[in-house]
């Protein structure tokens, strides 16, 4: 079984009803509509020129794009290719995106015109310039270009479910973001998790406003989806009134979201004079970072809907779920997916018993076996049991309820900072604002903030005067914005210990 294989089941049931209805929240591209059989079609067909144009089985085809049709027809065509995608997040700049042309060395690039700017930055200077990008503006003439070549018409290859599918970079505690790989059996393993956990059916509708580039709008939104038969609205973000409209106006069965996005339905919600009628939404989700209990309860208040919380990681796929019918207590991520095992264990790894927090370990067939070319920061994730039974350490604080078995994630071992269900690791902030001249030293920390749950805030050491707006633009051309210091403090030197570790924990609000 595959990816590939699966989506198949999906289609087959109604080759001919909406895969995929598209529209553009910020109105620059038309809307679509793709059946499954036309989705198929155009898969195939980009397929056989991926081939035609060198690409072979494991080679990495990297999508630098914004949620379109597209982005669903180049991802299905690299499985079809036997190839392994690497989704790009559209807003990362030249050190996040050099890093990752350099790490992954995609074998063909696929962006839409608006980046080449970006990209001009960086390829043949940063990155190989051997590089094959290809926009989705031009599609004709690049099929057309592959059609005329040489090669024979070969036939596509063939994945197996141990081969990689997925390349995910996240966030890297080091500065720098590692590739989970993922194969199509992990993938697979949270897919039919999921669809059985959540009760998917072929005639629901998902309206999808999250990134097709991480794992919650990916794999948990477009893959089941594409699994069961069901149909996506996809939309390029999120835009509060159209989402109430369609949900309110029987358009969709499902909506999947993280934190931020429901914190702002509450504050539209609550305006209103009469609220809307939510009926045939028969579940609303939310993950990738802690729905704040206020905001769990004010939906439920609002709309009568009680909001389904789960937990996953872009390594794992899904991990916890409340269930779909039973209590879904506000706090808790609930109780392990079906095949997923989860141990809580002290800072020596011994477990501990329920109601205790400490370090969350996971196992499972979901749970990925590598980073990309990175042994080491794999070996250090993953830890032995008695049995020499590996486990993933997921970095997450965790306690499980005594009484019911729920689990409620309190923080995380590590300095990761989650804004609006984004990952910003503080030490690839600071490597960059210390490149910035007159900044010696920089020390970053989350800060508690009402809209994005976490926001970074820079603490920074500095020789001479810094000029803010300068220091903007310069970090706006190198990071992704949503990972620019909110506020900036500018302070004589930073607390450190005895031996000179910055203590992260004195830094706090106006110090
Ligand atoms: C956008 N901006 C953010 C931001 N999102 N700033 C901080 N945190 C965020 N999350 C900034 C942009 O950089 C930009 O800044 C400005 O806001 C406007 O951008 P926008 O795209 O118009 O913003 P908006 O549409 O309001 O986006 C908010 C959002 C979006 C919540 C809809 O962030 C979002 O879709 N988040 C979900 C991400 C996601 O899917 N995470 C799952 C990861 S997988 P400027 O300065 O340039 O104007 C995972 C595993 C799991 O975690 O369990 O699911
Ligand atoms: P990512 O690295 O982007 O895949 O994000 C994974 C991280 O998001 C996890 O390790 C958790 O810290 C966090 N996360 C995901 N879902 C939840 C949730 N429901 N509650 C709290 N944190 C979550």
């Amino acid at each position: 079984m595959n990816l590939t294989n699966l989506f198949a089941i999906g289609r087959e049931r109604q080759p001919d009803k909406t895969a995929i209805e598209f529209k553009d929240a910020r109105g620059a591209l038309a809307p679509q509509q793709l059946s499954f059989a036309a989705l198929q079609r155009t898969a195939q067909e980009w397929a056989a020129a991926f081939v035609r144009m060198g690409v072979q089985k494991g080679d990495r085809v990297a999508l630098y794009l914004c949620n379109r049709p597209e982005f669903v027809i180049a991802y299905l065509a690299t499985l079809e290719a036997g190839a392994v995608m690497v989704p790009i997040n559209l807003r990362y700049r030249r050190r996040e995106l050099s890093h990752i042309l350099n790490d992954a060395e995609p074998a063909l690039l696929i962006i839409e015109e608006a980046q080449r700017p970006v990209l001009d930055e960086i390829v043949g200077i940063e990155v190989g310039p051997g590089l094959k990008v290809l926009s989705v503006e031009q599609v004709d003439s690049w099929l057309d270009e592959a059609d005329k070549s040489e090669s024979d018409e070969a036939a596509l290859p063939v994945a197996r479910g141990e081969d990689p599918a997925l390349i995910m970079y996240t966030s890297g505690t080091t500065g720098t973001s590692k590739g989970a790989v993922l194969s199509h059996n992990h993938v697979l393993a949270t897919v039919t998790g999921l669809l059985s956990a959540w009760a998917w059916q072929a005639d629901d509708v998902l309206l999808l406003p999250l990134p097709l580039f991480h794992t919650h709008g990916l794999v948990v939104g477009l893959h089941c989806a594409l699994a069961m038969g069901a149909t996506v609205r996809l939309r390029t973000g999120f835009d509060a009134d159209e989402t109430v409209s369609t949900l309110a106006n029987g358009g969709a069965s499902l909506f999947f979201a993280v934190p931020t996005i429901y914190t702002r339905l509450v504050d539209i919600l609550a305006q209103e004079s009469e609220a809307p009628d939510f009926a045939d939404v028969r579940l609303f989700c939310s993950g990738s970072a802690p729905l704040p209990a206020e905001t769990h309860n004010a939906f439920e208040r609002l709309t009568g809907k009680r909001i389904l919380e789960r937990y996953g990681m872009t390594e794992t796929g899904m991990n916890f779920s409340n269930p779909y019918a039973g209590p879904r207590v506000a706090g808790t991520v609930g109780t392990p997916l079906p095949g997923v095992f989860a141990r809580i264990v002290d800072a020596e790894g011994r477990d501990l018993p329920a109601g205790e927090e400490g370090e969350l370990l996971l196992r499972g067939s979901n749970v990925f076996d590598e980073y990309w070319r990175a042994p080491q920061k794999t070996a250090e994730s993953f830890v032995n049991d008695a049995l020499g039974i590996r486990w993933f350490l997921t970095g997450d604080l965790a306690r499980m309820d005594p009484q019911t078995g729920y689990v409620t994630l309190l923080g995380r071992r590590h300095e990761l900072i989650i804004s609006g269900g984004l990952n910003i690791y503080p030490r690839e902030v600071e490597e960059m604002l210390t490149t910035f001249p007159g900044i010696e030293e920089a020390a970053v920390i989350g800060e508690a903030d009402a809209e994005w749950g976490e926001a970074p805030v820079a603490y920074l050491v500095c020789s001479c005067e810094v000029d803010e707006a300068e220091l903007e633009r310069y970090c706006r051309g190198q990071l992704a914005s949503y990972k620019l210091p909110r506020r900036l403090r500018f302070v004589e030197a930073l607390p450190r210990n005895a031996m000179g570790k910055v203590q992260k924990h004195m830094l706090v609000r106006g110090g």
